[in-house]
């Protein structure tokens, strides 16, 4: 009996020094220390067959090895969840590391102050409408009283669709403005109406720091009853402070546009030199920004809308040049340069 309990000490031991993970610890365990089948079990029912004056002895002997491999568990237990917390040392991932190199895109300068001008206009309960960019002469130049003849035409030259012979489809262009939206909103929506139309528009002319062949715009109109040219320099100027975080002067001159009567330019102090002169506004202390005007009765009938009923004013305004004025661009080239080095910036 005594070398049957010593035997499976050792054996005992031997095995829980081998042990590698906990379900092996478990497994060890049972062989052990299970109530009904575990060798400790076995052993204490072997103890109850010995004659009564060795019980004592055995049962001491038994109870001692017991705790022994009780206590060799234990410490194996620990000696695992040591080398556990080693292992997640290991595999620890730093959620603070600096993933610079995997930088993500963001939205292009145009379309975040698109974004933004499309809020503070929604603010104003103006409509947010898109229109095609391939167009027809007609909502083009015809509907906003630009006849095919009007000298007003060479001042936006652009690109023509060629017609096929005899196809009786509509003379199309590529816009050359945001204007032509005008006419199509009416027509949609009659009077009153509040909407504007940001979009891209194309010209047929030479390149330089300010001028681009494709450009954007945003439109703006406002039909109601008693709408004038207060109501126009408002809403810019509203606009503009909200842009520029800051109050912003605006100044109208007049301005010649065949869909408006009467036109203007609507300029707006230099925020670079405060008014002062600089090379951005070319000394003057103002920035050349929209054109604008009260709509002209022609355009309003066009659109089907009763002009002496309903009167309203519209501007055009260079989204890009405002881009530039925002984040001092000195060259609108750079804008569809794609150009990362220059994207990045924004
Ligand atoms: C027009 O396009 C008129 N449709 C604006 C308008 C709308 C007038 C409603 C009256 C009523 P203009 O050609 O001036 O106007 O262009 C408007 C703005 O577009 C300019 O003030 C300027 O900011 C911008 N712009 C014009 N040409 C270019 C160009 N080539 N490159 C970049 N921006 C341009």
């Amino acid at each position: 009996m005594e070398l049957n309990i010593k035997k499976i000490k050792e054996q005992a031991f031997e095995e829980i020094e081998e042990i590698k993970s906990s379900e092996e610890w478990q497994e060890i365990r049972n062989k052990y220390f299970s109530r009904k089948s575990g060798e400790l079990a076995k052993l204490i029912k072997d103890v109850k067959e010995v004659s009564d004056d060795l019980k004592p002895k055995f049962g001491t002997l038994v109870n001692q090895v017991k705790e022994e491999i009780g206590s060799a568990l234990d410490q194996k237990w620990a000696e695992l969840e040591k080398d556990q917390s080693k292992n997640l040392d290991k595999d620890f991932i730093d959620v603070t590391l600096n993933i610079d190199k995997y930088k993500l895109g963001h939205l292009h300068p145009m379309t975040q102050i698109q974004t933004e001008l499309e809020d503070i206009f929604k603010s104003m309960g103006f409509m947010i409408l898109d229109g095609p960019e391939l167009e027809s002469d007609y909502y083009n130049f015809e509907a906003l009283n630009i006849p095919s003849w009007h000298p007003a035409r060479d001042a936006q030259d652009t690109f023509y669709v060629e017609e096929l012979p005899n196809s009786g489809k509509e003379k199309l262009v590529l816009r050359t403005h945001t204007s032509p939206v005008q006419v199509r909103a009416m027509q949609k929506y009659g009077a009153p109406l509040r909407c504007v139309v940001p979009g891209r528009v194309f010209r047929n002319e030479a390149t330089d720091a300010s001028h681009d062949h494709t450009f954007y715009q945003l439109e703006g109109l406002m039909i109601d009853k008693d709408i004038s040219i207060a109501n126009l320099v408002a809403v810019m100027k509203e606009m503009l402070s909200a842009i520029f975080k800051q109050e912003v002067k605006v100044r109208l001159r007049p301005g010649y546009f065949p869909f408006v009567e009467p036109g203007f330019e609507l300029d707006f102090g230099c925020l670079i030199c405060q008014g002062n002169g600089c090379s951005v506004c070319k000394q003057t202390g103002w920035i050349e920004f929209v054109g604008s005007g009260m709509v002209h009765p022609n355009v309003l009938k066009y659109g089907g809308i009763d002009p002496d009923k309903w009167s309203g004013f519209a501007f055009g305004l260079g989204t890009t040049r405002l881009v530039m004025m925002k984040y001092s661009i000195d060259d609108i080239r750079l804008l569809q340069s794609g150009d990362l080095r220059f994207l990045n910036q924004f």
